[in-house]
């Protein structure tokens, strides 16, 4: 079958009591007993509930796993993978991701005993030196947030499995629909699905998704465990939105070539940062292991000022956190969502005063671009 079939019927059989199409929101916190521990395998709703397993099996079929978790947030998700490991574990890190999971590792995880390094996860020989004898996991996001480099995700895996250590992607720049990571070698996927697989900026929720049935186990027993479970609302609302994951991310696609091609054009923008650009540096590792580019762009204004007058002329595209909405949402990454990697890192990382990320929504493409192109004539 193909992926937008499998988005639309995968885990969602018409309800067995009503004939209803679309899977309820089972709303309720507790299932009746027959007899003491007889019952229709739901005892207590943080253990299971139908609308999130139905979530989940979709989830899992749509990124080629066996098995997948549904949490609160993309952190929770995260936090949940990082839980399979123990105090004096190690991890290796791209040294670019979401300013928030570098924040969980460096400011809560990091007190529990695991220990990070963060490197340049493009460079497959920074990976290779960082790995150490009690390196567990290495965790990538590929492109980054916000500066849009890739990662090998095949060559790490086989990195990672030479090493013995566990790969986790986070795919929620890519989505399923133009990148899968298990099928490249990923021992774990996770995703903020508050990104483009909710879709309509309506949600908060993560999802980890896998193939080994013993880290499945202990997942399932950390879901239950430390309870940082979906709601039965946000599944739902999830479920519908990966319906419609292919139609859209063909269109946020189509949109994002057509805005990265109109601000390398822009001679206010100083540089663009998509991987459908040739000059892309890693331009080719993205046609090979990506089926599209993607609707995320970051560029360089040039400084503070610019990019603040810049993201406050915008009239239509609506300055914000978060991505993957089919509205078209700018932010200040300095600022906004790495503010909490310090100033020098950043500086480092290139996530400079001046940049500016762009989530290309799927309005009119002429209309995103006529805005951007009004604010930048005021910069
Ligand atoms: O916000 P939450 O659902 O908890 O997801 C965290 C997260 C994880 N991974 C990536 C790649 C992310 O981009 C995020 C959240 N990012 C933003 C809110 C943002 O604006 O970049």
């Amino acid at each position: 079958m193909g992926f937008a079939t499998i988005a639309i019927h995968a885990g969602q059989k018409p309800d067995p009591s009503t004939g209803a199409v679309i899977t309820p929101i089972y709303q309720t916190s507790t299932y009746v007993q027959e007899g003491v521990g007889i019952h229709k395998g739901y005892e207590y709703a943080r253990t299971q509930n139908p609308t999130r397993s139905a979530l989940e099996a979709n989830l899992a079929a749509l990124e080629g796993g066996k098995f997948a978790y549904a949490f609160a947030s993309g952190m929770a998700a995260i936090n949940v993978v990082a839980s399979l490991f123990a105090a004096g574990d190690h991890c290796v890190v791209s040294d670019t991701t979401y300013g928030g999971t570098f924040r969980l590792f460096d400011k809560v995880l990091k007190n529990f005993g695991l220990e990070f390094s963060y490197v340049n996860t493009s460079n497959l020989d920074a990976i290779v030196k960082a790995v150490k004898p009690n390196t567990k996991m290495v965790f990538i996001e590929t492109p980054t947030n916000p500066t849009m480099a890739l990662t090998d995700i095949r060559a790490v895996a086989n990195i990672a499995q030479e090493k013995g250590v566990k790969l986790v992607v986070d795919n929620t720049f890519m989505s399923p629909y133009l990148q899968q990571p298990i099928a490249l070698g990923a021992d774990i996927v996770v995703h903020s699905t508050t990104k483009f697989l909710n879709g309509h900026s309506d949600s908060v929720g993560g999802i980890v998704v896998l193939n080994d049935p013993i880290i499945a186990e202990r997942i399932a027993f950390l879901q239950n465990a430390a309870g940082a479970i979906l709601s039965p609302f946000d599944s739902w609302l999830i479920l519908r939105g990966t319906k419609t994951l292919a139609v859209r991310m063909r269109q946020h696609e189509e949109n994002g070539r057509r805005v990265a091609n109109f601000l390398v054009e822009n001679p206010k923008v100083k540089k663009v940062f998509y991987p459908g650009l040739a000059d892309h540096p890693q331009h080719k590792l993205a046609c090979q292991q990506m089926s599209g580019f993607g609707a995320m762009i970051s560029f360089e204004t040039g400084s503070y000022e610019k990019a603040t007058r810049f993201l406050e002329s915008l009239k239509l595209c609506l300055l914000a956190e978060s991505l993957g909405g089919v509205e078209t949402l700018v932010c200040h990454p300095a600022k906004m969502t790495h503010a909490s990697v310090p100033a020098t890192e950043r500086d480092r990382l290139g996530i400079t005063d001046g940049l500016v990320r762009i989530s290309v929504g799927i309005e009119d493409v002429e209309d995103i671009i006529a805005d951007l192109e009004q604010a930048l004539s005021i910069m």
